[in-house]
């Protein structure tokens, strides 16, 4: 691990929004008029006040969104299409702002060119493609179809690890289908989703279809699925908030969509190509510090190579550049204080339970890291899949290694998880990635390919307790969306 650092940059962009959280289209502070800090995780220099917005600014923004439903319900489904990608132009022409504004929030690097207009014309090419079907009659004079319709006034909870592709994702799904949404952005990067929402204002997305509701998740959060005439809900986070989240809809029968994070297993088998697969793995662990839900944190490799493997990946972990700002950073700090005492508690239980910290284990020494929440890429080797550095999420930079002695016992290693996400397999053996594809429980398998990248418009979602439903694909716009069946006949034919 080297450490860099460059200039500290502060946020020159009228994208920024300060002080305020938009309800049908007014910017507003929060009925409580009280504020939270946003803080800069690598130096916690503050970058804005968000308001502290409870149940009182969730009523209002559901009313807001409830005003504007009937017109953008209504509006054809093209027009819909041609207004989110419009959004998704005017993101692309502010994409160094809002890159800016999201790496300052996260505290991560500049990872180039900004994948959030993409995801978003996915979904904006989907708006005139919710189609019924034709249904079979009874009788020559009866027509029978199906429909699909939004659900109405909607709510959505994202996390604060990649706040804008989690918020196009799931606001432009929900309107793409003809809903109008009320957001609640996490506490930690509320500002890119804020950002966002003055963009699609300025696209021409009606006031009232996107709201976003700043706060805690106790208080805000909590109140939009306990909010009774919210219809439906989609909430990415952990799975302690999701089963609470889940709780609430249950008392008013809301449906949901829940993605809760994971412990994905990489594969190794002894006929796979090194040369690949430990960057992907080591980029794959240390990309946005470990923070990603997709992250591939547990390493099940055969034992003829497992020696040989974690030389390896040792070696390219302590190539990982770890500093504050973002050139030629690799990875940042972590998101806030609350996580980066937890991923080193992490550290302390894997090393209490006999695991060896073959590279990290700890902070980074040096003036640089001032009081940043940085953290080292970790490795662990010698992991048994009983400790809990192999069960639970840590959403850090931390690789556990578990060596194996044959494919039966990887699959029951790889499985051996309540999370299941995304799973990857290294190997030049088509039957055996064949076999591993259909025995491997994730929502997503890659094969020679971590973090199941490099597809577009694959679902994502996950298996067991990662969480069900699916997002991004063509299906997350049908997610937002209910079946009505008509049947129809002449008004003058005899019953
Ligand atoms: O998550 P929370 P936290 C996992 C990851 C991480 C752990 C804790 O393992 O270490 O969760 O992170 C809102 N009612 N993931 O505490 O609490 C909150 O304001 C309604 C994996 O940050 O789940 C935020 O907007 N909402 C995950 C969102 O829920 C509530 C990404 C997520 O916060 C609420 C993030 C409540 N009672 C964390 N309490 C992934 N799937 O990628 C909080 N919130």
């Amino acid at each position: 691990m080297t450490i860099a650092s460059d200039n500290p940059s502060t946020i020159q962009s009228d994208l920024l929004v300060d002080g305020a959280q938009l309800i049908g289209g007014e910017w507003v502070p929060a009925a409580s008029g009280e504020t939270i800090d946003v803080l800069n995780p690598a130096n916690r220099q503050l970058l804005a006040r968000i308001p502290r917005g409870t149940a009182e600014d969730v009523e209002l923004a559901v009313q807001a969104a409830e005003k504007a439903l009937p017109a953008w319900r209504d509006l054809d489904a093209t027009s819909r299409g041609r207004l989110l990608f419009r959004w998704a132009d005017l993101i692309e022409q502010r994409a160094a702002e809002i890159d800016q504004i999201e790496r300052q929030e996260v505290g991560r690097p500049s990872w180039g060119p900004l994948g959030t207009p993409g995801q978003l014309r996915f979904i904006a090419g989907q708006a005139d493609k919710v189609q019924g079907v034709s249904l079979p009659t009874y009788s020559p004079e009866t027509l029978g179809f199906t429909l699909r319709e939004p659900y109405g006034v909607v709510g959505g909870i994202i996390p604060w690890n990649a706040p804008g592709p989690m918020f196009v994702t799931e606001v432009g799904a929900a309107i793409a289908a003809g809903n109008t949404m009320v957001m609640k952005p996490a506490e930690d990067a509320p500002l890119t989703p804020l950002a966002l929402a003055k963009l699609a204002l300025e696209a021409g997305i009606p006031a009232g279809v996107i709201n976003v509701v700043t706060g805690y998740g106790h208080e805000a959060g909590a109140a939009v699925p306990a909010h009774p005439r919210i219809r439906r809900m989609g909430f990415t986070g952990s799975p302690q908030t999701g089963a609470l989240v889940m709780e609430a809809c249950a008392r008013n029968l809301t449906p949901l969509h829940l993605e809760l994070g994971g412990k994905s297993p990489q594969v190794v088998f002894a006929d796979a190509n090194l040369d690949a697969a430990v960057p992907a793995m080591v980029s794959g662990i240390t990309l946005n510090t470990g923070q990603v839900c997709a992250a591939g944190s547990r390493v099940v490799v055969m034992r003829s190579i497992h020696a040989e493997l974690v030389d390896r990946l040792a070696a390219q972990m302590e190539k990982v550049t770890v500093g504050p700002w973002h050139q030629p950073v690799n990875m940042g700090p972590l998101i806030n204080q609350k996580q980066h005492e937890r991923v080193l508690e992490y550290i302390e239980i894997g090393r209490a339970a006999g695991a060896d910290v073959v590279t990290g284990g700890g902070v980074p020494q040096g003036s640089d890291y001032g009081n940043g929440f940085f953290v080292q890429p970790t490795l662990f080797d010698k992991v048994d899949p009983g400790m809990r550095i192999a069960r639970e999420e840590i959403f850090g930079p931390v690789l556990s290694v578990i060596p194996v002695d044959d494919e039966a016992e990887a699959i029951e290693v790889a499985n051996g998880t309540d999370y299941g996400l995304v799973a990857s397999v290294w190997t030049r053996d088509v039957g055996t990635a064949v076999r591993m594809s259909r025995r491997l429980q994730a929502g997503q398998v890659g094969i020679n390919n971590a973090l199941g990248a490099g597809v577009i418009g694959g679902p994502f979602g996950g298996f067991k307790s990662s969480g069900f439903g699916r997002t991004m694909g063509a299906d997350s716009v049908l997610e937002w969306t209910q079946v009505k069946t008509v049947s129809m006949r002449d008004a003058a034919l005899p019953r």
